[in-house]
């Protein structure tokens, strides 16, 4: 069974019976909380904040459903052998990656700030995926699971739009899944690097794939407004 979807640059289609997947990327407190590595990286985080309320919605909608739901987290292992020296030597933050912070250790698996925020917190039988990457595919070993699950399209919410979503949906596209970015659901800490990333991703006939807005998705899926959680 295949839905419509009301989209940009024009309709698109989801695939039903948990072909579906929403992928949320990277809610971590360290990106959306003061004291993280956002915030190292010199960062306004409450812009990221707007996303929340529409993300909750879309994993109401996808558990009401049973349909599959995969969070990432950008984190690496606490010895660093999961991050090269090129990516935490990058740039003049107040803190780099592995440094104490108020949420402990930036960006460490296990420590408060890798993991996601209460108000989006992954229920049990959902995917986690730790990633050292910007991109949700690099030593992840997440295109043989999506493949062995079925899942042929990926809706996409989270942060940053230009960073880790961006980046994780040009990685799904090359890998032949159908993607459709969530444009209340998504945000950056530079509102016109999100514009112009969902332009590029739309443009040239969907080359990345679509966009469509929570409320267009939740419709589609018949979820309606009494789907919307409060974060
Ligand atoms: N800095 C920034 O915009 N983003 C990241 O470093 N990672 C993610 O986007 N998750």
């Amino acid at each position: 069974m295949m839905i419509d979807l009301p989209a940009r640059p024009f309709a698109a289609q989801l695939a039903g019976d948990g072909h579906t997947a929403l992928v949320v990327i990277d809610m971590q407190r360290d990106f959306v909380e003061p004291g993280g590595f956002g915030a190292s990286l010199g960062n306004d985080v409450t812009l990221l904040h707007s996303a929340i309320a529409p993300i909750a919605a879309l994993l109401a909608a996808w558990r009401a459903r049973g349909w599959p739901v995969l969070h990432t987290r950008e984190c690496h292992l606490p010895d660093l052998s999961d991050c090269p020296p090129a990516k935490r030597e990058r740039g003049h933050p107040s803190l780099r990656i592995g440094e104490p912070g108020t949420m402990g250790r930036l960006l460490i698996a296990g420590e408060a700030g890798a993991d996601i925020i209460p108000a989006l917190y992954p229920a049990a039988n959902e995917w986690v995926i730790d990633k050292p990457g910007k991109g949700m595919f690099w030593a992840t070993g997440l295109h043989e699971r999506l493949q062995a699950a079925g899942i042929s399209h990926l809706v996409f919410a989270g942060v940053t739009t230009e960073v880790c979503v961006q980046t994780s949906m040009r990685e799904a596209n090359d890998r032949g899944y159908d993607c459709v970015i969530v444009e209340d659901a998504t945000e950056s800490y530079f509102p016109e690097f999100k514009r112009a990333a969902i332009d590029m991703i739309t443009a040239q006939g969907a080359i990345v794939g679509w966009c469509a807005t929570s409320s267009q998705v939740l419709a589609a899926l018949g979820a309606g407004k009494n789907q919307h959680l409060e974060p």
